[in-house]
């Protein structure tokens, strides 16, 4: 029995964590949630016991601490092959892995514009002209990958792309932002997973608010 423990912030507002706790949940990979929620203007000092980075997510196997949500989907997707986390095809992993790691280095204009929020209702948000970019650069993608591949997810079958752009179909969602009917498709089959609607439950049940990212 693998004894995982992912600690993850809110579920209303941790982007990242959304991240693997979805691959996880979908893949029906086991593992014990530890919350520790963020309602302090930066994060939450009790990250320091378990987080090197004072950030959220980690994950704990045994001795072993992983933290970076890739890094955490990529030592999951290790331990469990036979679940198939990233496509078989070697050319469509290393695409997978571009666009994953293009989520995780870049997109900062609509990331720290347009926090990630469960629990708020679909309003329209003026962004800046970088924010635009970044949508349409995330649309492009979306769209590329779809038309290639055929869909419903990124690269047919859900993986770890489609996790790693997960909180930014709640973003495009909430904030108006999409303009691409292969986007609104993506969004509306991502939203309908169970993984999906059981986070998103959680975190609009949560009592915190964090006033920064409620824009
Ligand atoms: N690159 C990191 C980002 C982690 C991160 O920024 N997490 C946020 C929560 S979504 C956090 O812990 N913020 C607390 C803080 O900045 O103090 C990853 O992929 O895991």
């Amino acid at each position: 029995m693998v004894n995982l423990t992912l600690y993850i912030g809110n579920k209303n507002y941790s982007s990242w964590s959304f991240r693997p706790w979805i691959a996880m949940r979908h893949f029906d990979i086991p593992f014990e949630e530890e919350l520790v929620p963020f309602d302090f203007p930066a994060g939450n000092p009790a990250f320091a016991a378990f987080s090197p980075t004072n950030r959220v997510p980690v994950l704990k196997h045994g001795g072993l601490t992983i933290w970076e949500s890739l890094a955490i989907l990529e030592y999951v997707a290790d331990l469990y092959p036979e679940k198939r986390l990233w496509p078989d095809r070697s050319d469509l992993r290393a695409h997978a892995r571009s666009i994953s790691a293009e989520m995780l280095g870049g997109f900062s204009a609509l990331r720290s514009e347009c926090p990630m929020n469960m629990r708020r209702e679909p309003a329209a948000l003026t962004v800046s002209d970088a924010a635009k970019r970044d949508v349409a650069r995330v649309e492009q993608i979306w769209r590329e990958c779809i038309e290639t591949h055929g869909g419903p997810y990124l690269f047919g079958d859900f993986s770890i792309a489609d996790a790693m752009y997960a909180p930014v179909v709640n973003r495009l969602e909430i904030y108006m932002l999409a303009d691409d009917p292969v986007a609104f498709d993506y969004m509306k089959i991502m939203k309908s997973l169970p993984a999906w609607r059981e986070w998103e439950l959680a975190g609009r049940q949560e009592p915190w608010i964090v006033e920064e990212d409620e824009v």
